[in-house]
C-alpha cells in the first residue's frame, strides 16, 4: 500500500452513502464496485494508492427516516453504519479505511474546514424568509415539504424538486405547500444562513471542467473525463452558478461553530465531501503517515467515484469549497457512472424494487464474483444500463461456467491426469498456433491495464475474459487428449502453455474476482504474483499443481424465478388485491383512539343520500347517532341488532345535515365487498377494544 515512498500518490474516494437504508446493487455498480477494480490494480501494480469511504451520517434523508421509523436520527445511523458495511464486506469491497461523520473527529474537521472559509471571506450571510413548522416547531427542509407543482401540477412535488416532471424547485414555489412532518401548512420565518456564491468561481471552473475535456480527447489519456460528467458540468455552468445555502435550521448535524447560531448545522453537501479528508486523516494515523501528503500535495492525485446525481456536489461544489480554503488540492477525475435499472423499472427503495446486497450475500454466501462479474458486466459507464436476473444466470452459465470454469479445470484435471499434477518444462519448439497463444496471452495484461486506467471497466474485464477464451479455444483445437499416445512431446508443449494461461488469469481477474482469482493462484502455486509477474512464464516447469473445487455452479431457472419474486413487495403476500401496509405510526397515536364495542339499536336510510344510512348506537356510555356510507351493501333490517367495533372519540361532523358522532368499522374486502367486525359472544356495549 503506502509507506515512505516518493512516488506519485493516488487517493481514491467512494460516495459516502447515507446512513438510511440498505445498498443496493444500483449503488455498488455506480460508486464502488468499479473504485474497488481500479484500487486493486493499482495495489496489484504496486501503485502508492489509498481508498477511503464512510457512512454519510447528516441531512434530512437520516432524521427524515427516523421520523417515520418512530425513532432517533442516531439509532437510524448506528444500525445501518454497520449493515452497510456488512454489505461491502459481502462482495469483498476492499476499502483501506471505512469512517462516519457523526464522529466527534469528524465535527471537529467540518467546523474548523468552516471556520476557514469564514476567514477568508467565503460566505454571504444572509437574513430571509424560510418555511417553518409552528406544530414541530422547526424550520423545514425543502424535503419536508410538498406541494403542487407550480411547473406540471403534480401533487407531492417536494421542496427541492419535482420528480414528476424533473424541475428543480425551490419551497416558495410550491402552490399549497404542505410539512411532511406534521401536515400542517407551513410559515414563513426569518433566518440567518451563510451562503456560499459559486457565480464568483465560474471562470477558472469553466477552465477547469475543460481541462478535464481536452485530455479527452488524446484517446489513451487517463485524465479523460467522461463526456457525461463533462456535459453535466458545463450545462451547469453555462446556467449561471446560484449562491446555495451552507448552513441548515435543523437539529441533526455538525454545528455550525458560530456564536449566536443555534439550532444551525452545517449544510450535508458541506460536511459530507470533508468526510473524506477525516477519513483519510484516520487512515493515516493508523498507517504512520501524514494526511496532508493526500491531500495537500501536487504529488497526489485525487479520485472521486460516485453516481451521476452527485456529479454537481464533486465537479463544482466540493472543487469551490476546496480553492475557497486554500490549502487543497483539486479532483483529478471524477469518473461518475450512470444509472443501473432493474428489471424494467428504475430501482426504488420506496417500492422495494432493489436487490439489496447484504440479503443477496446472506442467501448466496458464494455469490460475491458472480455478482460482482455481473455488474461489472453491465456496470453503467456511459450511459444508464438494466439489471435482470435471467442475464444473470447467463452470464453465470455461459460464461463464468463455461468458459473460465470449465478451462481452467480441465488444465488442473489433465495436468493431474498426466503428470500427476506436475507442470511440464517449458517446450524448446514451438508452433506457429503456440506463438500467437503466447503473444496474445503477454499482450493481455498491458490492454486490461490500459482500460482499467482510463475507467473502462467493463472492456477490461470482458479482456481478462478473453484469456480464458483464448485458452479454452487452444485447448479445444489442440485436443491434447487424442495425442498422448502418439505425441506426448507435444502435450507437454500444450499443457505447460494452458498453465500459463491459467496463471495469468489469476493475475488478471483479480481486480474483478478476487476469491476465484486467490482460488486459482493457490493452485497454481502463484499466490503472491503481482500484475508484473503476469508473463508466458508466471507458471515455472516442475510447479506441483493443487487442487481446484468447481469454480462455479450453473443457476437454475427456480433461482432466477426466487429473485424476481423477492421484488415489490416487502412481505411474502403476492396477492395483488391486498392493501399494502401503510407508514408506521406510534404507540401513542393508537391508545389516542378510543374504540369500543357498540349495538346497533335503529337504522333508516338518511334521505336523498344513496349510500348513507343513519345508525342509532348504544355504546354503553350514551345512546348516539352515527352516519355510515353502507347504504349499496346493506339494508336497514340487515344492521339493526347487529353488535359492531365504533371509533367513539372521532371528531362529529355534519354529514347531509346529520352529526355523526363516531365511526363503524368495517372491513374492506378484496372483491370490494364490505363486512361487519362482529365481537366474539359475551362481549357487550361499552367494552373497551385495545
Ligand atoms: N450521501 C448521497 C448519496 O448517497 C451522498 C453522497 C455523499 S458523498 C460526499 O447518493
Ligand atoms: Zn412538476
Amino acid at each position: 500500500m503506502s509507506g515512505t515512498t516518493n512516488k506519485k500518490r493516488r487517493l481514491i474516494t467512494s460516495a459516502l452513502p447515507y446512513a438510511n437504508g440498505h445498498i443496493h446493487v444500483g449503488h455498488i455498480a455506480g460508486a464502488y464496485l468499479p473504485a474497488d477494480i481500479y484500487v486493486r490494480y493499482l495495489r496489484s501494480v504496486g501503485e502508492n494508492v489509498v481508498w477511503v469511504c464512510g457512512s454519510d451520517e447528516h441531512g434530512a434523508a437520516i432524521t427524515l427516516r427516523a421520523k417515520k421509523d418512530n425513532t432517533t436520527p442516531q439509532e437510524i445511523v448506528d444500525k445501518y453504519h454497520v449493515e452497510m458495511q456488512d454489505a461491502f464486506n459481502g462482495l469483498d469491497i476492499s476499502f483501506d479505511h471505512y469512517s462516519r461523520t457523526s464522529s466527534e473527529r469528524h465535527h471537529k474537521v467540518a467546523k474548523d474546514f468552516f471556520l476557514k472559509l469564514l476567514a477568508n471571506d467565503s460566505f454571504e450571510i444572509k437574513t430571509e424568509e424560510q418555511y417553518y413548522d409552528i406544530e414541530e416547531d422547526q424550520f423545514l427542509a425543502d424535503r419536508y415539504i410538498t406541494g403542487t407543482c407550480p411547473k406540471c401540477g403534480a401533487d407531492n412535488a417536494y421542496g427541492d424538486q419535482c420528480e414528476k416532471c424533473g424541475s428543480t424547485l425551490s419551497p416558495t414555489e410550491l402552490i399549497n405547500p404542505k410539512s411532511t412532518l406534521s401536515g400542517s401548512e407551513p410559515v414563513l420565518k426569518s433566518t440567518t444562513l451563510w451562503y456560499l456564491p459559486m457565480g464568483r468561481h465560474e471562470d477558472w471552473l469553466r477552465d477547469y471542467i475543460e481541462k478535464g475535456e481536452l485530455d479527452g480527447e488524446h484517446h489513451h489519456n487517463s485524465k479523460a473525463w467522461k463526456s457525461h460528467v463533462i456535459g453535466q458540468c458545463k450545462s451547469w455552468i453555462d446556467g449561471g452558478l446560484q449562491s446555495r445555502a451552507m448552513t441548515r435550521d435543523l437539529k441533526w448535524g455538525v454545528p455550525v461553530p458560530v456564536e449566536g447560531a443555534e439550532g444551525k448545522v452545517l449544510y450535508v453537501w458541506l460536511d459530507a465531501p470533508i468526510g473524506y479528508i477525516t477519513s483519510t486523516m484516520e487512515w493515516a494515523e493508523k498507517n504512520g503517515e501524514d494526511w496532508k501528503d493526500w491531500w495537500q500535495s501536487p504529488d497526489t492525485e485525487l479520485l472521486h467515484f460516485i453516481g451521476k446525481d452527485n456529479i454537481v456536489f464533486h465537479c463544482i461544489i466540493f472543487p469551490i469549497l476546496l480553492k475557497e480554503h486554500g490549502d487543497y488540492i483539486l479532483p483529478h477525475q471524477v469518473p461518475a457512472n450512470e444509472f443501473m435499472n432493474l428489471e424494467g423499472d428504475k430501482i426504488s427503495t420506496s417500492r422495494n424494487w432493489a436487490v439489496w446486497v447484504k440479503e443477496y450475500c446472506e442467501s448466496s454466501p458464494e455469490g460475491s464474483d458472480v455478482m460482482r462479474y455481473v455488474l461489472t458486466s453491465i456496470m453503467p459507464e456511459q450511459r444508464d444500463s438494466e439489471f435482470t436476473w435471467t442475464d444473470f444466470r447467463d452470464r453465470v452459465n455461459n460464461e463464468l461456467a463455461d468458459v473460465l470454469g470449465n478451462f481452467v479445470n480441465r488444465v488442473i484435471v489433465l495436468t493431474r491426469k498426466y503428470y500427476d499434477s506436475v507442470v511440464p518444462d517449458s517446450p524448446n519448439e514451438l508452433t506457429e498456433i503456440d506463438t500467437k497463444v503466447l503473444e496474445s496471452l503477454a499482450a493481455a495484461p498491458d490492454k486490461i491495464a490500459d482500460l482499467i486506467s482510463r475507467h473502462r471497466y467493463r472492456e477490461a474485464q470482458l479482456e481478462a475474459m478473453n484469456v480464458a477464451r483464448l485458452g479454452n479455444k487452444y485447448l479445444t483445437e489442440e485436443e491434447p487428449w487424442k495425442l498422448m499416445k502418439t505425441n506426448p512431446a507435444r502435450v507437454a508443449t500444450i499443457m505447460h502453455i494452458t498453465a500459463q494461461v491459467v496463471g495469468n488469469l489469476s493475475v488478471v481477474l483479480e481486480p474483478f474476482l478476487p476469491r476465484t482469482a486467490a482460488k486459482i493462484s493457490s493452485a497454481m502455486g502463484v499466490e503472491n504474483a503481482k500484475w508484473s509477474d503476469a508473463s508466458t512464464g508466471i507458471v515455472a516447469g516442475g510447479t506441483k499443481l493443487g487442487d481446484l473445487p468447481i469454480l462455479f455452479a450453473k443457476i437454475d431457472d427456480e433461482f432466477v424465478e426466487v429473485q424476481v419474486a423477492k421484488l415489490g413487495n416487502k412481505s411474502s403476500n403476492t396477492n395483488p388485491n391486498i392493501m399494502p401496509q401503510k407508514d408506521p405510526t406510534t404507540f401513542d397515536n393508537f391508545t389516542q383512539m378510543d374504540l369500543r364495542v357498540a349495538t346497533v339499536t335503529e337504522c333508516v336510510q338518511v334521505k336523498k343520500a344513496d349510500k348513507l344510512l343513519q345508525l342509532t348506537v348504544d355504546t354503553g356510555l350514551d345512546i348516539r347517532t352515527v352516519v355510515s356510507g353502507i347504504a349499496e351493501h346493506f339494508k336497514p333490517e340487515e344492521v339493526i341488532g347487529r353488535r359492531v367495533v365504533l371509533l367513539a372519540n372521532l371528531e362529529p361532523r355534519k354529514i347531509r345535515g346529520v352529526e355523526s358522532q363516531g365511526m363503524v368499522l368495517m372491513a374492506s374486502t378484496a372483491d370490494g365487498g364490505l363486512r361487519f367486525i362482529t365481537p366474539e359472544e359475551g362481549v357487550s356495549p361499552g367494552d373497551v377494544i385495545s
